[in-house]
């Protein structure tokens, strides 16, 4: 499925079922996936309308580039209100994909800047391709972060690094985004679609209650004092083990009929 900004116009995402999963595309390739208020409006949409039978969605980005982030385009004339408007409605749509109902994979290439960073670190699993290369040019455009990054990204690298990419416009590698945590996997260019549906398709799998948990218990309780941490922990585990599924998994495993963890060579 495609969603345009009007009949005639191109598309601005484009979606696909394959099973379990979800893949969503952004489609905007002739201006490097850039992220204007309809292509942002779709991605909510599309999270929105999720189909009950998916359990797991892979974002990618059509062309050259994951995406350039704002569409600059959009900045001119806006008032102080409008901007307000405009960032909290980045907020709303992005806590959505973050706290939905099922994790998201990113696959990352090319130019992964300024929004189009905030959007991959609102997703749960992050893959590069060795072509994806990091920055914040808000520096150099005069703006600041505004779809979440000063509040996700400290979390994700560290306070020091994301000040330091704003205020130098610093660009890091893939290599590098992958040694300081931008990304979990790094893979060959051409091969991160690919990677990307493996672990959807894996973490789909899961428990249903254990993807629910992770999503929404794990970064609260990391966020929390440590005593308020350990009894939602214990809470959450006791609810999610007490479910049938659990049950099920657990007794397959005794009886020597689920897989074990293997050994990585
Ligand atoms: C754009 C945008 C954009 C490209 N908004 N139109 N983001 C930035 O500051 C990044 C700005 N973009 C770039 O630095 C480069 O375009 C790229 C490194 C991403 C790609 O370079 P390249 O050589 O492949 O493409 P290009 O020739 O620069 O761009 C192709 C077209 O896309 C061109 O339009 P055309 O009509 O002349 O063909 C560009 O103008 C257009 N384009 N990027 C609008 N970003 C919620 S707050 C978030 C704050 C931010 O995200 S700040 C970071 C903004």
């Amino acid at each position: 499925m495609s969603v345009s900004a009007s009949d005639r116009a191109p598309p601005l995402i484009a979606s696909e079922l394959q099973g379990e999963i979800a893949l969503v595309r952004l489609a905007r390739p002739e201006k490097r996936n850039a992220l204007n208020d309809p292509v942002v409006l779709a991605l909510e949409e599309f999270f929105t309308r999720l189909p009950e039978s998916v359990k797991a969605v892979v974002l990618h980005g059509e062309g050259q580039h994951f995406s350039a982030g704002l569409d600059l385009t959009e900045l001119t004339e806006r008032s102080v209100a409008d901007g307000v408007s405009h960032s909290q409605n980045w907020h709303r749509i992005f806590e959505k994909i973050q706290f939905g109902r099922v994790p998201v994979v990113t696959v990352m290439h090319g130019a992964v800047v300024g929004g189009g960073l905030e959007l991959a670190s609102a997703t749960h699993i992050r893959v590069a391709e060795r072509s994806a290369y990091y920055a914040l040019p808000e520096g150099v455009r005069g703006i600041f972060v505004g779809g979440g990054g000063s509040v996700r990204l400290p979390r994700l690298i560290g306070t020091a690094r994301v000040m330091d990419m704003i205020l130098t416009g610093r660009t890091y590698s893939a290599e590098e985004g992958q040694a300081i945590g931008i990304s979990h996997y790094l893979v060959d260019n051409g091969q991160g679609l690919a990677k990307g549906i493996e672990i959807a398709r894996r973490v789909a799998k899961n428990a249903p209650l254990t993807n629910f948990a992770v999503m929404h218990a794990l970064p609260r309780i990391a966020e929390s004092d440590p005593a308020a941490g350990f009894l939602t922990e214990a809470l959450v585990s006791s609810i999610v083990q007490g479910e049938g599924e659990a049950k099920e998994r657990l007794k397959a495993f005794l009886e020597k009929r689920a897989p074990k963890v293997v050994q990585k060579r």
